[in-house]
């Protein structure tokens, strides 16, 4: 079983568009293990996009995603992380596919509704950033075993 992180970035908020994104998260089977509205502060938005640092889009994105309220989530199931991508789509909304959430609602480089962990590494490092442990519920929703399949080699 394995947990990510996701968050709706500021224009998801603005654009009232919270309910149909967690519902594409929701459709696919991924479970809610924690969720919670809040503005990011910019020395936690520096952290969490410490590795993007020193590139030329970084003030502007600490810029984007302090600039709001923002809904954060840590979803659970096998391969989360990887299905979680899929569903977002690629970085920028002109270029990612139709029926993922990118390429459906967004049209820029710099505004793309939605951040997910890209790694095991990342997703643990940025849960961490946060939830405290006591925050995240673990639990499967009944349906769950019809989407999710033990030994699924
Ligand atoms: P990802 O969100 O698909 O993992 P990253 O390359 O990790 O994409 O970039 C982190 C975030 O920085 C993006 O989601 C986007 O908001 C912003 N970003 C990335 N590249 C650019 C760019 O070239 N121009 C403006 N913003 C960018
Ligand atoms: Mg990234």
């Amino acid at each position: 079983m394995e947990r990510t992180l996701i968050i709706l970035k500021p224009d998801t908020i603005q654009r009232r568009l919270i309910g149909r994104v967690i519902q594409r998260f929701e459709d696919k089977g991924l479970v809610l293990a924690g969720m919670k509205l809040m503005q990011i502060a910019r020395e936690l938005a520096e952290e969490h996009y410490a590795p993007h640092k020193g590139k030329p889009f970084y003030p502007g994105l600490i810029d984007y995603i302090t600039s709001g309220p923002v809904v954060v989530m840590v979803l659970q199931g096998d391969r989360c992380i990887d299905i979680s991508r899929t569903l977002m789509g690629k970085t920028f909304g002109y270029e990612a596919a139709p029926g993922t959430i990118r390429g459906d609602f967004g049209a820029s480089r710099s505004y793309n509704l939605v951040h997910g962990s890209d790694s095991p590494e990342s997703a643990a490092t940025e849960i961490a950033l946060y939830f405290a442990d006591g925050e995240l519920l673990d639990y499967a929703p009944d349906g769950s075993r019809w989407i999710f399949v033990p030994n699924d080699v």
